[in-house]
């Protein structure tokens, strides 16, 4: 039977829920997707360290220090004797009575998290995908991992009606990110993404990327771009936790330059898979 993490404590998998949980009636809390290869978790530390600056962000108090959360999904990554796949980590504000307002300031966070056994993506990986595009209607503060993601559902429900792998999203023709990932293009040479501010989550894949470029002295611009400018690039791809770089080659009815994995993608998909390989040989 798998088993979950709920507080501090490895129980049993259940999945009875309270109804006057925050999360449930509020999205009122925060969570992190952390990727784990060959039973090791990846940039463990980095995803907690986002939770930390998301708990902050929206006055959560987080229960435990990050020694705790880590010694703990460790735990359960042996337990579930998890080998591929990703650990779900949520912190609810917590259980109290449904008012707006936060609750009484003795109520404690709910912390929860789970494994989910998931194939690495390999073959998307190198043969790439097609996106949609879709207008960005979330909120201001896209820089919190809260949970509340139903604009990001409706544009994955749209890339998957379209038998897309994702849905780019600009902001009056300012591409942001993707539902669940960050969007890179490369022109003459050069990468762009959005910058790490406001409008975006700033991925682990996506900073993690960015340093190895920084190394390998290719050079990366956080700055914004068009919808017209992804359009007319070199090269596009779409960075997250486990589904790690996916070349888009079409996005809508526009094939990307001659709509097949580009060199630099290829580049830094081999770069990504290395530290991959470093974390797992260790
Ligand atoms: N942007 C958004 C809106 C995301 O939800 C995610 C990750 C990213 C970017 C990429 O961030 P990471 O590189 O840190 O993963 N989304 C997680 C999710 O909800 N499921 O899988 C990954």
């Amino acid at each position: 039977m798998a088993k979950m993490l709920f507080h501090d404590q490895i129980i049993e998998r259940e999945s009875r829920v309270n109804i006057e949980d925050r999360a449930y009636q509020f999205g009122d809390g925060i969570y992190e997707v952390i990727g784990v290869y060959d039973g090791k978790p990846f940039m463990m530390d980095e995803h907690l360290d986002r939770l930390k600056r998301s708990a902050n962000e929206i006055q959560l108090k987080l229960p435990y220090q990050m020694d705790d959360f880590r010694s703990n999904l460790e735990e359960l990554v042996e337990n579930n004797e998890l080998y591929e796949g990703i650990i779900y980590l949520q912190v609810s504000r917590g259980v109290g009575p449904r008012w707006h307002e936060f609750p009484d300031p003795d109520v404690s966070p709910v912390t929860v998290a789970y494994t989910r056994a998931e194939e690495r993506k390999t073959d998307l990986e190198e043969k790439g995908g097609v996106a949609v595009l879709t207008e960005d209607i979330r909120w201001l503060r896209c820089d919190i991992k809260t949970l509340n993601l139903l604009p990001n559902v409706l544009a994955k429900q749209k890339a998957v009606e379209h038998n897309a792998v994702e849905a780019i999203l600009h902001r009056d023709g300012i591409v942001t990110e993707a539902s669940a990932s960050n969007v890179f293009m490369v022109k003459d040479g050069t990468l762009y993404t959005h910058p790490a501010n406001n409008y975006i989550l700033n991925g682990i894949t996506r900073q993690k990327i960015i340093e190895r470029c920084d190394a390998l002295d290719m050079k990366v611009n956080e700055e914004p771009f068009t919808v017209d400018d992804m359009l007319a690039a070199d090269e596009v791809f779409i960075t997250a936790t486990k589904s790690d770089i996916i070349p888009i080659l079409q996005i809508d009815n526009h094939k990307i330059a001659a709509g097949v994995p580009g060199a630099m993608t290829l580049r830094i998909l081999e770069e990504f898979r290395s530290l991959i390989r470093e974390l797992t040989e260790t």
